[in-house]
């Protein structure tokens, strides 16, 4: 019998920053699940309209980030790349997944409740930006959506929209996609505060993320900075007051690969926190170093950049927009002629 290969459909936002929380969370699994799966990689752009966005730094925010993903190692030949706008199934999509969504689901999303308490003024759109996310996915009958642990709840709501729609109008109409999380990784905290989730939005505040673009110096100086506490015992903990150290910790297990055992071995002959930050500040830079080379390379080729971007357009579009016209056919709506 032959199996047909699952969908892998996941994305992030321009918002600048992109931080290591992003890459050991997110990117780092969809790099390492190419070969076996179809894959979708989109950056999402507007979703970063859902905040204020000035729009000379969003487009150029747009095509590094696209670079960043490619310096990572998605590879074009087997994953398509592309810009969420230029592919209009996506807004579309929104639109009519918005018909078939109960407002109370939007208001319950801890995202959407955070996000806007920090905000004066808040955009219509900032409520809407789980439905644009459960179109991305469903056009495209993803089987898999690989994300970190914050976007579990999106992806629900994601799965309770598909079967509501297929409820309403066909069964089995959408996939019903599942989150991927990873074991390790999944999670990073912000160096300045353990208690707040390292985030692009909060990397305005000193020592607070490892930017991917941040030069080894400056990850040095941030590790140093890390807040931790008061004691002097290198564990994995579960206790709030330790969670700075927790989070050293997790990141030089995530980067390294190594097991919990094996990761505390390391630093059984530590001199106390000094020593743990250094070799975890050592071991980031080892693996940023070759990714800020190869991202250089691709911002200074932006005409290549461009034409990969424009063909992942059109490969996502081939799948897209075809399932868009079905969602409008079984919804009822007249389809242009010729269509
Ligand atoms: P913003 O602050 O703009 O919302 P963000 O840093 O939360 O940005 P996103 O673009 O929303 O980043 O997320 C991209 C991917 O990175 C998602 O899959 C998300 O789950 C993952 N991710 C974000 N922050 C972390 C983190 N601190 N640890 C692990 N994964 C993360
Ligand atoms: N909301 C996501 C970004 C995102 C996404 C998606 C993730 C937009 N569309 C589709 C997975 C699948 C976030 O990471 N903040």
């Amino acid at each position: 019998m032959i199996m047909k290969k699952k969908v892998v459909f996941s994305g992030i936002q321009p918002s600048g920053n992109i931080h290591l929380g992003n890459y050991l969370g997110a990117i780092r699994q969809w790099v390492a699940g190419q070969d076996e799966k179809i894959n979708f990689f989109c950056v999402v752009d507007l979703h970063s309209l859902t905040v204020p966005q000035d729009p000379v730094q969003l487009r150029h925010e747009t095509r590094s980030l696209a670079a960043w993903l490619l310096a990572a190692g998605i590879d074009p030949e087997k994953s398509t790349l592309f810009i969420q706008s230029h592919v209009s199934a996506h807004a579309e999509g929104c639109w009519l997944l918005n018909c078939v969504t109960p407002l109370g689901w939007l208001q319950r999303m801890t995202q959407f409740k955070d996000k806007s308490a920090r905000q004066e003024s808040v955009l219509t759109a900032l409520l809407d930006y789980p439905v644009l996310q459960a179109a991305d996915i469903l056009l495209y009958d993803a089987d898999e959506v690989p994300v970190g642990e914050d976007q579990k709840q999106h992806i629900e709501l994601s799965r309770d929209i598909a079967q509501s729609f297929n409820y309403r109008y066909e069964e089995e109409f959408f996939v019903v996609p599942e989150p991927r999380i990873p074991a390790t990784g999944a999670r990073l905290m912000g160096l300045d505060d353990p208690n707040d989730k390292m985030s692009k939005s909060l990397a305005h505040r000193r020592g607070h993320a490892i930017r991917l673009a941040d030069d080894p110096k400056e990850i040095m100086r941030s590790f140093k900075r890390a807040v931790t506490d008061s004691g002097n015992e290198i564990v994995f903990s579960d206790d709030p007051d330790k969670a700075g150290v927790n989070n050293l910790l997790g990141i030089y297990k995530a980067v390294t690969g190594k097991s919990e055992e094996d990761v505390l071995a390391d630093f059984a002959d530590a001199r106390g926190y000094g020593d743990l930050k250094k070799c975890v500040a050592e071991v980031v830079i080892d693996l940023l170093t070759p990714l800020q080379e190869q991202h250089a390379k691709l911002m200074d080729d932006s005409a290549e950049l461009d034409r990969l971007l424009a063909l992942g357009a059109e490969r996502a579009a081939a799948v897209s927009m075809p399932k868009l016209a079905q969602m409008k056919e079984v919804m009822g709506l007249v389809l242009p002629a010729g269509a």
